[in-house]
């Protein structure tokens, strides 16, 4: 990889998708056999859906849940060395992640937005709390913070819904120096767009990515191979080890 051209006092934005997860096991979305190529998006992704037929979007976030508090799924090599380049990198370095799952928590990422929520908590529509949830969740359970029942939903940003933290995305995003986009396909938006906001802002702009994304023209420079190669590849790079 070539050497990137960035100061230690410039921040990074760092976004992740379905592909940094890919080598602990769970499954991406758009790769071949991913889960949309399973179920429906208007099935079990929309608030439409859920209004629809709760139990079915509630059983496939169940079935997800119980996949991702499986034995033998665990942070990998690239959850790893983002953190490492956190404790390590002397300015700011935000993680924002698409995903629902917790393996950047679990890997002690410190400075994590989960844009389109965390699988492991609930939210309850009547007053808005937001608890840990780590079972499935009956259509008739009760919300922990207010008792209602039959009110709580996972808390996740399906299609048609605001991703969540964005004005603070927005302004780091303003003020970075390095962003990379990490193992996402680049076909959801906002998210999608954020290369392009980076890049007004005057940022450096970098995709590790298993193949070239749909953003990938927009990028300024691109490494592609398996996350756990690319990415502790890259920090040792940033951090003078390479
Ligand atoms: C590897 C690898 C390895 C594999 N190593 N890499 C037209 C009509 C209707 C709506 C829209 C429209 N145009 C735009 C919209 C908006 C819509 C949207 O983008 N739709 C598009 C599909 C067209 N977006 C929304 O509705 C969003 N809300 C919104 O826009 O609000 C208004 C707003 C406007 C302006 C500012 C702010 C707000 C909400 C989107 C919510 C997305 N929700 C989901 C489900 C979340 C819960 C759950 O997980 O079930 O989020 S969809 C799904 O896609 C999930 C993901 O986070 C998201 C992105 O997927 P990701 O991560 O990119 O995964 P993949 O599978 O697509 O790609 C994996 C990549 O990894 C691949 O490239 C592989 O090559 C790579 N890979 N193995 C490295 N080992």
């Amino acid at each position: 990889m070539k050497a990137i051209d960035i100061e230690p006092d410039e921040r990074i934005v760092i976004l992740t998708g379905a592909g940094i997860s890919k080598e602990s096991g769970l499954d991406t979305f758009r790769c071949a056999g991913g889960l949309w190529s399973k179920v429906r998006i208007e099935d079990v992704a929309t608030p439409e859906a859920y209004a629809r037929d709760p139990a079915r979007v509630l059983g496939f976030y169940d079935a997800r849940r119980r996949g991702l508090l499986e034995q033998g799924v665990e942070p990998n090599a690239a959850h790893r060395a983002l953190v490492e380049l956190e404790r390590r990198w002397p300015a700011e370095v935000l993680v924002v992640t698409q995903n629902i799952d917790d393996l950047h928590d679990r890997a002690g990422q410190g400075n994590l937005i989960h844009m389109h929520g965390e699988l492991l908590k609930a939210r309850c529509t009547s007053c808005g709390a937001v608890s840990p949830w780590l079972t499935d969740m009956p259509r008739e359970a009760a919300c922990p913070a207010c008792a209602a029942r039959g009110t709580l939903r996972p808390h996740v940003v399906w299609f048609g819904e605001m991703p969540l933290e964005m004005d603070r995305i927005y302004a780091a995003l303003a003020g970075c120096g390095l962003f990379v986009s990490i193992g996402t396909s680049g076909q959801v938006y906002p998210a999608a767009g954020f290369v392009r906001e980076a890049r007004s802002a005057g940022a450096r702009t970098l995709e590790l990515n298993l193949d070239p994304s749909d953003g990938a023209p927009l990028f300024e420079d691109a490494v592609y191979g398996p996350a756990t190669e690319t990415v502790p590849a890259f920090v040792a790079g940033l951090l003078g080890r390479g």
